[in-house]
C-alpha cells in the first residue's frame, strides 16, 4: 500500500509555524506549501527548462542526474535561482528550524537539478530508483549528533508538479526516541561503514542481502515498509534532515522533473562542508556577479555567505576599511559593521 504525505501550508506569513517546526524536529520532516514568491519560482523553472535538453530529444541522456554541471550553482546565471538562495523567508523557515538566528545560518549548498524519466538501469550509480539513505555521508566528515541536536536543514523546492513528473520523494517519518527505524548511529546503508557505494535500489539492496542479510532485512522491514512519498505540487517545499531516511523515485517517463536543492547548516558545525567549490571562487569570473551579490545583499544575507555579521571578532576599523575598499564599486554600505565596532 502507497502511502502519502500532503504539504500544509505555513501557519502564517513570515513563519512556518509550531506544527512544521514539531514534524522537523520529532518526524524528520516537514512538507511545506509554496512560500516563496510564485514568479521567481517560476522564473528559476524556466530558466532551468531553457538551458537542460528537452526529455526525448536524445540529448537528455548526456545530462547527470547529479546537479546541473555547475550552471546552477550559486552564484549562478539565473538570478532567479539566486534570489531563492538568498530568500529572507527561506533563511527565516531554515533558522526557526534550527532555533537559531539567522546570521548564524550557513549556506552549504545550492544547485538545481534535473531528474529524467527513465528507467532504471541497475547499473550501481544510477539514480532513477534510489537506495533509501540519510544524505549526512556526503555534506559532513562526522556523523550527525543525537536527534534533538541538528545541524542543518536539507532542502528540496519542487519546481515541478507530481501529476506531471511523478519521481516523489520518499520519507520515512520517525515515530519518537525508540523508533526501531531510527537506531544510532545510522550504518546501515550503502556507502558507509565500508559498504560500497550503491545508488540504484535494487542493485544496493541484493548487494546487502549478500553481505549483510540483518542490514538488507532491517531496511526492507523498517524504511521501505514504511516510506511515504511526497505529493508535491509546483513550489512546495520538503525540509529534511541529514539524519531523515529517504530516497528520490523513479520520474515519469519522459518527463523532467526539476528541483532546487540547498543546505543551511548552523555556524558552529564546521565539520558540515560547502558541496560545491565555495562561495568565493567566482569571483574570478569576468561578470563579477558575486561581487555584486555581496554588496547589494543584507547583513543577515551575506552572513549566510560566511561573512562575518557585524560584531564579529574579525572586525576593526583597518578590515572594515579594506573590506570596502575591494567592494566600493558596487556601493557597498559598511555602516552596520563600522558602527558596531
Ligand atoms: O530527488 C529526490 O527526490 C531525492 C534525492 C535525494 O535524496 C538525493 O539525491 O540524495
Ligand atoms: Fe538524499
Amino acid at each position: 500500500m502507497e502511502r502519502w504525505i500532503d504539504a500544509k501550508p505555513p501557519e502564517r506569513e513570515g513563519a512556518l509555524g509550531a506544527s512544521h517546526v514539531a514534524s522537523w524536529r520529532e518526524r524528520g520532516f516537514a512538507f511545506v506549501e509554496s512560500f516563496l514568491p510564485e514568479v521567481l519560482l517560476a522564473e528559476a523553472r524556466d530558466d532551468a527548462l531553457e538551458f537542460f535538453p528537452a526529455p526525448g530529444s536524445g540529448k537528455s541522456e548526456t545530462m547527470s542526474h547529479f546537479g546541473s554541471a555547475q550552471r546552477f550553482v550559486f552564484p549562478a546565471a539565473s538570478e532567479a535561482t539566486n534570489r531563492i538562495t538568498l530568500h529572507p523567508a527561506l533563511h527565516a523557515a531554515v533558522a526557526e528550524l534550527l532555533g537559531v538566528g539567522v546570521t548564524d545560518l550557513r549556506l552549504t549548498q545550492s544547485d538545481l537539478w534535473p531528474k529524467y524519466g527513465r528507467p532504471p538501469s541497475g547499473e550501481w550509480y544510477d539514480n532513477a530508483d534510489q537506495r533509501i539513505h540519510c544524505d549526512y555521508p556526503n555534506h559532513t566528515l562526522m556523523h550527525p549528533p543525537r536527534w534533538d541536536q541538528p545541524e542543518a536543514v536539507e532542502i528540496i523546492i519542487y519546481l515541478a508538479d507530481i501529476d506531471d513528473c511523478e519521481g516523489a520523494t520518499a520519507v520515512v517519518p520517525r515515530q519518537g526516541r525508540d523508533d526501531p527505524a531510527y537506531p544510532w548511529p545510522i550504518v546501515e546503508t550503502p556507502g558507509v561503514a565500508g559498504f560500497d557505494y550503491i545508488n540504484d535500489r535494487v542493485s544496493a539492496e541484493r548487494y546487502l542481502r549478500d553481505r549483510a542479510p540483518e542490514v538488507a532485512h532491517f531496511r526492507e522491514e523498517n524504511l521501505y515498509a514504511r516510506e511515504a512519498k511526497t505529493r508535491y505540487r509546483f513550489g512546495d517545499v520538503l525540509l529534511y534532515r541529514h539524519d531523515t531516511w529517504h530516497r528520490g523515485t523513479p520520474a515519469k517517463k519522459r518527463a523532467l522533473r526539476l528541483v532546487h536543492n540547498l543546505t543551511f547548516r548552523k555556524a558552529s558545525s564546521e565539520w558540515i562542508g560547502v558541496i560545491h567549490a565555495g562561495w568565493a571562487w567566482s569571483m574570478y569570473r569576468p561578470e563579477k556577479l558575486m561581487e555584486r551579490i555581496i554588496a547589494e545583499a543584507s547583513v543577515e544575507q551575506r552572513a549566510v555567505l560566511g561573512f562575518p555579521a557585524p560584531g564579529h571578532p574579525y572586525w576593526n576599523r583597518d578590515t572594515v576599511s579594506a573590506v570596502e575598499a575591494r567592494y566600493a564599486a558596487w556601493s557597498i554600505d559598511m555602516t552596520p559593521y563600522r558602527e558596531s565596532l
